[in-house]
């Protein structure tokens, strides 16, 4: 009996032992996992991608946005007034034609249409501003409207700066790219880009996305 009650007590105490070590090595572990998360979030690259996700990275320089079937990546960018961009658009899609306007203030609808077919903002962002176009690839049209376009290196048909073809904007073939060179202008607060192209189908889709405009 005695026997029994030792091997019962070591059996108890090993297991005491196994949880403390368990406990010991959990509580190692996540201490390592904590520092080496810390170190991580610390160093630029993570620091960023997190900041990015939760839209507090402000974008400058080249800045890309890509189209695909009916979404934006990004869709969620945060500039600052008088900062100098690129903005990169680059459509991935291998069989859709997309666009890319930038506006806000509710949707202006098609006077001609039976249903509620909503083509464009109702403010565009582009209006007044200064853009250089480069390096344009299979653009279907590029509508100027108010914009102030100060260069273009190859001008065609693709581009349209007749008034009354709607607002800014590139629509590009499958494959399609342009870059626009601008200054982010002193129009601080929340803006939506969207693709207004087949019919609204696509932003209702999901094709859209918010830029948060901060101060100077
Ligand atoms: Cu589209």
């Amino acid at each position: 009996m005695d026997g029994e009650d030792r091997s019962k007590e070591t059996v108890g105490s090993d297991a005491v032992e196994v949880d403390w070590s368990r406990r010991s090595f959990l509580i190692g572990t996540s201490s390592v996992l904590a520092a080496s998360a810390i170190a991580l979030f610390e160093s630029s690259n993570i620091a960023k991608a997190f900041s990015a996700l939760n839209g507090l990275q402000v974008d400058s320089g080249l800045t890309k946005v890509y189209q695909q079937d009916y979404y934006y990546i990004p869709n969620q960018m945060t500039w600052r007034v008088g900062t100098p961009m690129t903005l990169h658009i680059h459509n991935l899609s291998p069989t859709h034609f997309h666009e890319m306007q930038i506006g806000r203030g509710g949707f202006q609808r098609d006077p001609n249409y039976y249903t509620d077919l909503r083509i464009q903002f109702n403010e565009d962002f582009w209006d007044g501003v200064p853009v250089t176009i480069k390096e344009e690839h299979a653009v279907d049209n590029l509508v100027t409207n108010k914009a102030i376009v100060t260069s273009i290196p190859k001008p065609g048909p693709w581009l349209i700066t007749a008034p009354g073809n709607g607002n800014f904007s590139p629509t590009l073939r499958p494959g399609g790219s342009i870059s626009l060179t601008f200054t982010v202008p002193n129009k601080p607060g929340i803006w939506e880009y969207g693709c207004f192209v087949q019919g609204f189908i696509h932003y209702a889709d999901g094709m859209k996305g918010t830029i948060n405009i901060l101060p100077a």
